[in-house]
């Protein structure tokens, strides 16, 4: 029996990489995300070689997320790898200038989002039992401060926390969990976080050499494979023209 993998945000950056990934080793996938030309389009690639069930889905919409797993084809229900992916960021402005509707955008799908999804699919992966995984999808955001990371690096250190005490819940189970937590990635997150800012892309993007999304593919790929008996808790990645930067201080003009 081919192992099922599950990817939140199927349809861009990281999660697409990742059912490309996972599509090389012939896992079946199970491919969500809002948008149903993009699924369409990656499973009519993929399929080919080898199964693919693919179900529009907005993850913070509860009730939806547990009917799509309750309602998974038989040949795609003894899910082996849940991979939390979806998320975005916005309002890259300081705090004091953001909306309050991306506040709660970020909260609803970021953590509302990710539990809903993991609290559905627990009972499977537990009864998969060792070898099943959670991967999380943090961000260097969730560790460390920077301006205009306000609820969006919250979420993040939400998503760590919560994969940590998730492997508490769960120690006995053999369902490993990861917070997998990249800094700069190119992908469409930017484009989404400076609402389709081209020249921002651009910017931040240009002259660096940033993560791809292969990169963090090839990651989840690894941990979701990694004998039974490990556990990588957290994997912290940059890419290695990025590091910190000193504190900042306000001083006197
Ligand atoms: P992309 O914008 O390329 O992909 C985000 C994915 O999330 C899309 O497939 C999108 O699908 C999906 N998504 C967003 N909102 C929802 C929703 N409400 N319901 C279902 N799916 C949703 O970004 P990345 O691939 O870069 O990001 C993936 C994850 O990695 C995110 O959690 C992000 O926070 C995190 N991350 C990104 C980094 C980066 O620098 N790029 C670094 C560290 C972490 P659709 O719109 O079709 O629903
Ligand atoms: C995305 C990486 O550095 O923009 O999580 O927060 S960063």
């Amino acid at each position: 029996m081919p192992k099922v993998v599950f990817i939140t945000g199927a349809t861009s950056g990281f999660g697409r990489a990742a059912a490309y990934r996972f599509a090389d080793a012939e896992w079946s996938l199970v491919l969500t995300g809002r948008r149903r030309a993009r699924l369409d389009e990656v499973a009519n690639d993929l399929s080919p070689r080898t199964p693919v069930h693919t179900a529009q889905l907005d993850v913070r919409d509860a009730d939806h997320v547990r009917h799509v797993v309750d309602t998974l084809p038989n040949a795609f229900k003894n899910v082996t790898a849940l991979i939390n992916n979806a998320g975005l960021a916005l309002a890259p402005q300081p705090s004091q200038q953001a909306d309050l509707a991306d506040w709660h955008t970020m909260i609803d799908t970021n953590i509302t989002g990710l539990v809903n999804v993991t609290h559905a699919l627990m009972p499977t992966l537990i009864e998969t039992g060792p070898g099943a995984s959670i991967v999380n999808l943090g961000s260097v955001a969730g560790q460390w401060p920077y301006p205009g990371s306000h609820v969006y690096g919250a979420s993040k250190a939400f998503v760590q926390q919560f994969s940590y005490n998730l492997r508490c819940d769960l120690l006995g189970t053999g369902v490993r969990v990861t917070d997998i937590a990249p800094g700069l990635a190119e992908s469409e997150f930017t484009l989404v976080r400076t609402g389709g800012d081209r020249a921002a892309y651009d910017r931040l993007y240009g002259d660096t050499t940033p993560l791809q999304p292969e990169d963090i593919a090839e990651t989840i790929f690894w941990l979701a494979n990694l004998p039974p008996h490990i556990n990588v808790n957290r994997l912290e990645i940059m890419p290695t023209r990025q590091a910190w930067s000193a504190f900042a201080v306000d001083r006197d003009a």
